[in-house]
């Protein structure tokens, strides 16, 4: 890693002309809006304040066990405190942004039997004989930072790194100080034109931001409005712009290992993957567009998926369906575990011959999970029967007397 010394004197600006130019050539390689952030001193005012926000966030335990946002440098720094304490010879980050919206049902209108896969892994990548075959945002979004960061060192000679999630950066405080939208509530970054279903890959560079070239930043327009907060079904939007991730069920679904604490199953609902709904019954993703992009598409199967469905995959349909897809990673096991709760939540007794078979498993956690869904379903069927004879009583009480 370079150290500040040793950054080569400095032969580029973002001026306002070679900002434009990367910014259309992102659009030109298919992202749906870009900018470049300059990045804060860390002993300036605002590098101090994202310092305190993610580190006070990680001391009060809101990442559970998302290990990697701990990570610290030889000196006990946190990494994600700021750009430059993981790239001391950074200056800015262009950021891009990635549509993903569908016109396609909402997860808050529930189907019958079925579970829910959060939006952003329901993209598969049409091949020329029309079939569609998993895909990940990751690749899709870092073959194209690649292009730019490529085009970048061609016209500016720089360093640079390019990131999809996985760099030690907060993209969503770099893509507010790139002026392309707000915190909402619920934390996500808002574009008044795109809304939040969208996607952030980023490239840091060592080329400072001219003055004249900072980018305006967009207005907070959350208003009075509480409806993340208010749907949000786990509470782990603790209060406005801060989350507890270790009560969200995108996280619970998709990163946490092990057992679910019981009391977050329930609210959990039918959610199997991922979790869409601060961000669906948010007002800024009414009028959001549609995603028109052609070599991705949303397949179908995974929009409302069959739980039964789910829950029939062994390893090697697991693998068909979803190598390369986000789901690749929290593999089947976590998957059925997650498909085990929707099961037990839906209190369908038709369920019960697979829950059974997962409760007598070899996998505790499985069985485990799969032992309370069998009792909330029992539970229903009690307090139905019980209410069914409460009804009869009722009814007899008014029957006609002879
Ligand atoms: C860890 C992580 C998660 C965790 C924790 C989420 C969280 N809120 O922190 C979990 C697993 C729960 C998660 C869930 C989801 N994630 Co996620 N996740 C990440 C990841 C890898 C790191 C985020 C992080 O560092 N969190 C730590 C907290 C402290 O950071 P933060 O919420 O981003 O908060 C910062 C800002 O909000 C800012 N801030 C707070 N208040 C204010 C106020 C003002 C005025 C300003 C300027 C800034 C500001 O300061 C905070 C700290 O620096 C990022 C990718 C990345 N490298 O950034 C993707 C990322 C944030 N996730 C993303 C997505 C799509 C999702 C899901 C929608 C997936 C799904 N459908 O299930 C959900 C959304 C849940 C939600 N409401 O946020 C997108 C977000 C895009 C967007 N439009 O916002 C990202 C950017 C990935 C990407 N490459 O596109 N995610
Ligand atoms: S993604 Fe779901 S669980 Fe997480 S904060 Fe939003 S509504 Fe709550
Ligand atoms: S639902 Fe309302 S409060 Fe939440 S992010 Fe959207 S506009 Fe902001």
């Amino acid at each position: 890693m370079k150290t500040d010394e040793e950054i080569p004197t400095v032969l580029f600006e973002w001026t306002d002309e070679l900002a434009a130019w990367i910014e259309a050539e992102a659009l030109r390689a298919g992202f749906d809006a870009a900018s470049v952030a300059p990045i804060p001193e860390s002993d300036s005012e605002l590098g101090k304040l994202q310092a305190a926000r993610i580190s006070e966030w990680i001391e009060a335990g809101r990442a559970g066990e998302m290990e990697y946002l701990k990570r610290t440098d030889e000196n006990g720094l946190l990494l994600r405190s700021g750009v430059r304490a993981a790239f001391p010879w950074a200056r800015s980050v262009l950021v891009c942004t990635w549509n993903y919206n569908a016109s396609s049902p909402a997860s808050t209108e529930p189907v019958s039997g079925s579970g829910w896969i959060a939006r952003y892994a329901w993209m598969g990548r049409q091949l020329e004989n029309g079939e569609i075959v998993p895909t990940d945002y990751h690749d899709e979004l870092l073959g194209r930072l690649r292009a730019l960061e490529a085009a970048i060192r061609k016209r500016a000679p720089s360093d640079t790194r390019c990131y999809v999630d996985t760099g030690p950066i907060v993209e969503r405080t770099v893509a507010v100080q790139a002026g392309l939208g707000w915190i909402g509530k619920n934390t996500c970054l808002i574009n008044q034109q795109l809304g939040s279903w969208l996607l952030l890959g980023v490239i840091v560079t060592s080329i400072p931001v001219a003055a004249a070239a900072y980018p305006q930043l967009a207005a907070d327009r959350c208003g009075s409005c509480t409806r993340c907060l208010d749907a949000c079904p786990t509470q782990a939007l603790i209060a406005p712009r801060q989350m507890d991730a270790s009560r969200c069920i995108s996280y619970l679904t998709i990163e946490k290992k092990g057992s679910i604490l019981e009391e977050l199953r329930q609210p959990m609902g039918r959610q199997v993957f991922g979790c869409d709904i601060c961000q669906e019954v948010c007002p800024w993703n009414r009028r959001a567009p549609i995603s028109a992009r052609q070599q991705t598409r949303q397949r179908p199967e995974l929009v409302n998926p069959a739980l039964s469905w789910l829950a029939s995959l062994d390893n090697t349909e697991f693998r068909r369906n979803f190598k390369g897809s986000p789901l690749e990673r929290t593999r089947r096991k976590r998957l059925h575990r997650n498909v085990a709760i929707a099961m037990g939540n839906s209190r369908d007794s038709g369920f019960l011959p697979q829950l059974k078979t997962w409760s007598e498993g070899e996998d505790e956690i499985l069985a485990e999970t799969a032992r309370w869904a069998i009792r909330q379903i029992n539970e229903e069927a009690e307090n139905s029967a019980v209410n069914q004879v409460g009804d009869d009583a009722v009814g007899s009480l008014f029957l006609p007397t002879e």
